[in-house]
C-alpha cells in the first residue's frame, strides 16, 4: 500500500483557516519546518533532538519534539514494530508533524523511520519545501556499543523480535539533506549543522 488510507468517513468538508503561513512566520521571526531525524536506535537522535529543541528555545524559536519512545507511550500505543505498523506510526507522526509545522513550529521528529517509502510520506505531508531529512548515520556496531539498555543484545539472543539493525531492515535514505557522522561528532557539531540548514 502506498500513500495515506482513503476516507472511511463520506460528507466531510475543509476549513479554511483564516491566519497564513506568513502571519505566523512575521510574529514568530520564523517558518515552521519539519527536522526529520532518521537512524538506528543508538545513533543519537533523542539527543540530538533533545539538544536542538533547547538551543531553538534559547534563541526564541517556536519548538517542539515528537520522539519514537515517547509516542508510543500515548498516540502510538497500540503499535508494536511490524512494518505495517512503523508505516502507520511513521504515518501518524508525519501528519502530527505537519500540523505542528502549519502552526509555525520548528517540530523535531525522532524516529527510527527504517523505510524509505515511509519518510518520503512524511516529507509529502510537510509543507512544501519546509521539510529535511536528516541522517544519523553511526554504524550499527557503535549503536550496539552505546545501548545502556540492551536491547540489541536481547535481540540478538532472539527476546526481541523485528529488531532494527538485527532481525528489521533500517534503509538507508539515499540522498538525505543533511547526514551527521555522530559517532565521530559531538552533539554541539551536530546541533550546529542542523541550524545552518533551517533558514527562515
Ligand atoms: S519506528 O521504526 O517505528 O520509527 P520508533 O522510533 O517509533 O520506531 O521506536 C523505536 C524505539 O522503540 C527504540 O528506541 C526502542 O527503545 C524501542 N523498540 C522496542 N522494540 C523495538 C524493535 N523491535 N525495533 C526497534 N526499536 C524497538
Amino acid at each position: 500500500m502506498s500513500g495515506p488510507p482513503a476516507h472511511k468517513a463520506e460528507h466531510i468538508y475543509w476549513t479554511e483557516r483564516r491566519v497564513t503561513a506568513a502571519q505566523r512566520a512575521d510574529r514568530n521571526g520564523h517558518r515552521g519546518w519539519v527536522v526529520w531525524l532518521t537512524g538506528q536506535r543508538g545513533s543519537g537522535k533523542s539527543t540530538s533532538a533533545t539538544a536542538l529543541e533547547r538551543e531553538l528555545f534559547q534563541l526564541g524559536k517556536q519548538v517542539c519534539v515528537l520522539d519514537g519512545d515517547n509516542l508510543r507511550h500515548g498516540l502510538c500505543s497500540d503499535l508494536a514494530f511490524s512494518q505495517a505498523d512503523r508505516k502507520e506510526n511513521i504515518r501518524r507522526v508525519g501528519e502530527v508533524a505537519r500540523l505542528f509545522a502549519e502552526a509555525g513550529m520548528i517540530c523535531i521528529t525522532a524516529f527510527i523511520s527504517p523505510y524509505r517509502a515511509d519518510r518520503q510520506l512524511a516529507r509529502a505531508m510537510a509543507p512544501a519545501g519546509k521539510f529535511i531529512e536528516v541522517y544519523l548515520n553511526a554504524p550499527l556496531e557503535i549503536c550496539e556499543q552505546r545501548d545502556w539498555k540492551g536491547l540489541y543484545a536481547k535481540a540478538r539472543a532472539g527476546e526481541i523480535k523485528d529488531f532494527t539493525g538485527i532481525s528489521a531492515p533500517y534503509e538507508p535514505p539515499l540522498q538525505a539533506d543533511l547526514q551527521l557522522p555522530t559517532h565521530q561528532w559531538g552533539v554541539e557539531k551536530c546541533v550546529a549543522a542542523i541550524l545552518a540548514r533551517v533558514g527562515q
